[in-house]
């Protein structure tokens, strides 16, 4: 797809495939009025309302409908768009695409529809990429931050830097242009504006290690030796009855991994107790420690759970030797057999539920040493990336600049922090770059 192609008109369905009460199905382009109108029995649309009718194929009726009709410029892509709310059946909503398919649309493209709207300035390009992060976001708090986005915080936070960059550079140009009529700008008066637009993009910046958490949130191991209850404390904290529980050593193979929503996306992993086993006497359980220890090696933080009621036996400080120079919570697990309790330690019961809950918030405080919800920048990579390059360009400029350089030198530097954030927000962006952003969307978005 390339930015300058005409538009051809596009259609998907917008709603997740499966039975659910309703489907929608989305066109959009300059015929989509024409082709609903084919198929629709009542066309004479009113914009922004319902229009109630049946999609009809030669007669034959295919569905009860509602029909939400949107007049460019005001829709979501900037163009025509007209959404059908259909019934929710997998089969309906595909009979209906395909008629629309049919008519003369062509199925979007991945992320097809946001980057129209982005291409038609309905959206700026971090308010279509939060549109990304609010769909595949795996946490409500995610969900919330990416919200801001979308709002245009980012964007309008980036504009105001942008507006800095291209003062001092404007300053230093019409200096460099024009020497008999423009004085060229004291040296530190260049310094300090240089250093106030590179604390403004730190402070963007001093969000990034959040936010990529709470992009790609983090991973917690369950590790002890064999049957001292890790796949019922993995149970336990999912509160879903997942790994298989038996009371022989050994059960767990497999490395299970699932999400476990403590404000930051969490992957819980369930491991296979470690002992020495012998290679041939038993091939499966000793891959499955090797991948034990591999998860180990990996995670992010490790729940290191023995019995409490046997006491740590020479295997459990083996194991521990692991873990210890790791980021560890200890859980001694069976309290529910002992009655001494001693201060500092995590005791639980995974078969009760007694302390889970408290471990729960033991680890969401180890997990959220940053406080999410105080986020004021969320951004992504390909952002960061961006907002680093200006940085780098900048400080080359203030350096410069304190060693009294010509300033004919310093504005190349200036220019390039200015072009990089003209690719952040897209103002300067190649059809490579858009295609790399949209392919993370879904198609129908
Ligand atoms: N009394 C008591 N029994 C528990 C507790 N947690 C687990 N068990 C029992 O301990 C046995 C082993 O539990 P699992 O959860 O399978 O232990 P595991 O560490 O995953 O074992 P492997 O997968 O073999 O490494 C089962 O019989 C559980 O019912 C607990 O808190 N109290
Ligand atoms: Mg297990």
């Amino acid at each position: 797809m390339n930015i300058t192609d005409e538009f051809d008109t596009i259609a998907a369905i917008s709603t997740p495939l499966g039975t659910g009460g309703v489907g929608v199905i989305r066109v959009s382009g300059d015929k989509a009025f024409e082709i609903i109108e084919k198929l629709f029995t009542n066309s004479n649309f009113e914009p922004r309302k319902f229009n109630h009718g049946w999609i009809v194929n030669e007669n034959e009726k295919l569905d009860e409908v509602l029909v939400l009709p949107f007049f460019a410029p005001n829709s979501y892509t900037g163009e025509d768009v007209v959404e059908i709310q259909c019934h929710g059946g997998i089969n309906v909503v595909k009979n209906i695409l395909d008629l629309v398919l049919k008519n003369g649309a062509r199925l979007a493209e991945k992320g097809e529809f946001t980057k129209r709207a982005f291409l038609n300035k309905r959206m700026d390009l971090s308010q279509a990429e939060a549109v990304a992060d609010i769909i595949h976001s795996k946490t409500s708090n995610f969900a919330k931050v990416s919200m801001k986005n979308l709002s245009g915080v980012l964007n309008g936070k980036i504009g105001e830097i942008r507006n800095d960059i291209f003062d001092v550079l404007s300053k230093i140009t019409a200096g460099i242009d024009f020497p008999e009529d423009v004085k060229e700008p004291e040296y530190d008066y260049l310094i300090e504006c240089l250093e106030n637009i590179l604390s403004k993009i730190n402070k963007v910046l001093s969000g990034a290690k959040t936010s990529n958490i709470m992009r790609q949130g983090i991973s917690v191991a369950i590790v002890g030796k064999p049957n001292v209850g890790k796949s019922s404390l993995f149970n336990a904290l999912l509160n879903l009855d997942r790994a298989i529980v038996t009371d022989i050593a050994g059960t767990t193979r497999d490395v299970l991994r699932e999400t476990l929503d403590l404000g930051i996306p969490v992957t819980l992993i369930d491991t296979a107790g470690i002992r020495g086993v012998n290679n041939e006497q038993d091939k499966i359980e000793a891959i499955g420690i090797e991948y034990s220890k591999q998860s180990l090696d990996e995670a992010d933080l490790v729940l290191f759970v023995y019995d409490v009621s046997q006491g740590l036996k020479d295997e459990d400080n083996a194991i521990f030797e692991l873990v210890k120079d790791k980021n560890y919570i200890a859980v001694a697990n069976k309290a529910d057999l002992i009655t001494e309790r001693n201060d500092g330690i995590v005791y639980i019961s995974a078969l009760s539920g007694e302390g889970v809950n408290d471990l729960k918030q033991v680890l969401t405080s180890k997990v959220c040493e940053i406080e999410p919800e105080n986020l004021e920048y969320v951004t992504n990579s390909r952002q960061q990336a961006c907002l680093n390059r200006a940085r780098v360009s900048l400080e080359q400029a203030l350096m410069a600049s304190q060693i009294r350089e010509l300033q004919d030198l310093i504005s190349i530097d200036v220019k390039s922090a200015l072009l990089a954030l003209d690719e952040l927000t897209g103002e300067l962006i190649t059809d490579d770059i858009l295609d790399n952003i949209f392919e993370h969307f879904c198609i129908g978005k």
